[in-house]
């Protein structure tokens, strides 16, 4: 190892307290530093090249040089880095990205508003809801339902709105009026019934919780059209249309958190269209922009729009980078490349059912309970017994060992629990999917031999 890298993992260790990371641990093993990035590949300080299986963080979907998307940053930054649009000002980035955005956005969106991150938009989504319900004279529907294992950021008011287990037990205490219901994970949870079956008893748990709540108290229900962070939950078809129903019954607002599904993610501008939700609100963040500067938002649907903005009052709620025009100018290129490249409709058909394909092929690995995806989302159960699906033990800790062969053999593949999940960059070629799944089973060969 370099002392260049030697030196940086020491100040890591000593200055640099990670997100989501086990300090301590970390300070042991030392960080991996990561130093350029070109197309679909990141590069280390040592040299190494690793194909990035996470664009990022689920947010690099263009890959990284864009030069359009570098340069409409750097113009807005010369032009006007800075200025906001609290006191009755705007500016011309954040006007047009929001008419941008209601162009490409499902009908009926047209207002939007600007965040810096998921987590953001989950509060703004939070106070939205609240503010909508107290304008039409229901303030009493105070409840949102969102379900267990769901991942809305980690803000106080979003980490309790998402359902991670070890959010809640460090901080899930202090919002009021949250409650969660079992997910539709069917490798997990299904049992002997048929997707199909799941997908609607799944659904059916939010009728439970809403009459056990009162349907005049209930606000919203949250979810993400599909989990991202939770290991790539894909429900089944019958989910989704059965929750609109019951949201639709009850007077319910829905809210869509397509913070990794929004923007071709899954071959439509927004997961939603894919599966068949109408949401009354839509979380966006990370490939809004493909993640080159921060930006989230909510778009607003016409029957909340229409309340807030045709009843007047100030919406007592916003950010210092509320609209940061810098952000929106790369929004705005990284919009226009995905719509003008056809990026969209290329994961709607053909880099997409390319990946769903070569993907499936890593369900005959001896060590995978199941291979499923959706659009250029993936993931993959590791079992120590395909028939019976049973896990390998815990104090194997065989997702954590299979990601660290995928590092080492220059794969960006994440773990959760035993879960292996992947979401590439929407501009792979199919060369790269060849050598994303290849890598894959080569580092799945390793697990199955390390744990044996
Ligand atoms: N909603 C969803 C659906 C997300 O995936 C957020 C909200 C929050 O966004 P911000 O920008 O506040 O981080 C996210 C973020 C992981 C991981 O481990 C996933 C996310 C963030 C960090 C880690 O997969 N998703």
């Amino acid at each position: 190892m370099s002392s260049k890298t030697r030196s940086w993992q020491k100040a890591d260790s000593d200055h640099y307290l990670h997100p989501f990371t086990d300090h301590h641990d970390l300070g042991q093993k030392g960080a991996r530093i990561i130093t350029r990035a070109e197309g679909v590949y990141v590069y280390d300080s040592e040299g190494n090249q690793i194909l990035d299986g996470m664009s990022g963080l689920w947010c690099v979907n263009l890959g990284y040089g864009r030069q359009d998307l570098i340069e409409a940053g750097c113009r807005q930054l010369q032009e006007l880095p800075y200025y906001n649009s609290f006191f009755q000002t705007a500016h011309p980035p954040a006007i047009e990205l929001s008419q941008l955005l209601a162009e490409v956005s499902p009908p009926g969106f047209k207002l939007s508003f600007f965040t810096g991150s998921g987590s953001e938009s989950n509060d703004t989504n939070i106070k939205l809801v609240r503010r909508y319900w107290d304008l039409v004279g229901q303030p009493q529907r105070k409840k949102f339902i969102s379900r267990k294992n769901a991942y809305h950021g980690s803000t106080v008011a979003a980490g309790t709105l998402g359902g991670m287990g070890a959010m809640h037990e460090q901080t899930g205490d202090m919002v009021n009026h949250v409650v969660h219901i079992e997910q539709p994970y069917h490798f997990g949870l299904g049992g002997d019934l048929s997707p199909a079956e799941f997908g609607l008893r799944q659904a059916r748990l939010l009728e439970e919780k809403i009459k056990e709540l009162g349907p005049e108290n209930v606000a919203a229900f949250i979810g993400e059209p599909v989990q991202g962070a939770g290991g790539v939950i894909i429900p089944p078809d019958t989910y989704w249309p059965e929750i609109q129903r019951i949201c639709r019954k009850y007077d319910i607002l829905l809210i869509a958190d397509e913070v990794i599904t929004g923007f071709g993610r899954l071959g439509e501008w927004f997961g939603s269209t894919r599966l068949g939700i109408e949401p009354d609100l839509i979380t966006f963040a990370k490939g809004v922009t493909s993640g080159y500067l921060p930006l989230g938002g909510v778009l607003v649907g016409e029957r909340v729009g229409e309340v807030i903005s045709a009843q007047g009052g100030e919406f007592a709620h916003g950010y210092t980078y509320s609209g940061h025009p810098a952000a929106c100018a790369v929004a705005l290129a990284n919009i226009r490349a995905l719509r003008d490249e056809g990026i969209v409709e290329r994961v709607k058909n053909e880099i997409g059912p390319y990946f769903n394909q070569s993907w499936a092929k890593l369900d005959d690995h001896p060590i995978i309970g199941e291979a499923r995806s959706i659009g250029m989302v993936g993931a993959l159960e590791l079992v120590r017994d395909k028939s019976s699906r049973e896990r390998f033990d815990k104090d194997q800790h065989a997702g954590m060992r299979c990601r660290d062969f995928c590092f080492q053999n220059g794969l960006v593949m994440r773990a959760v629990g035993d879960g292996m999940i992947v979401a590439p960059p929407l501009v792979c070629e199919k060369a790269h999917i060849d050598e994303l799944v290849e890598k894959a089973w080569k580092c799945l060969d390793l697990t199955e031999a390390a744990l044996a």
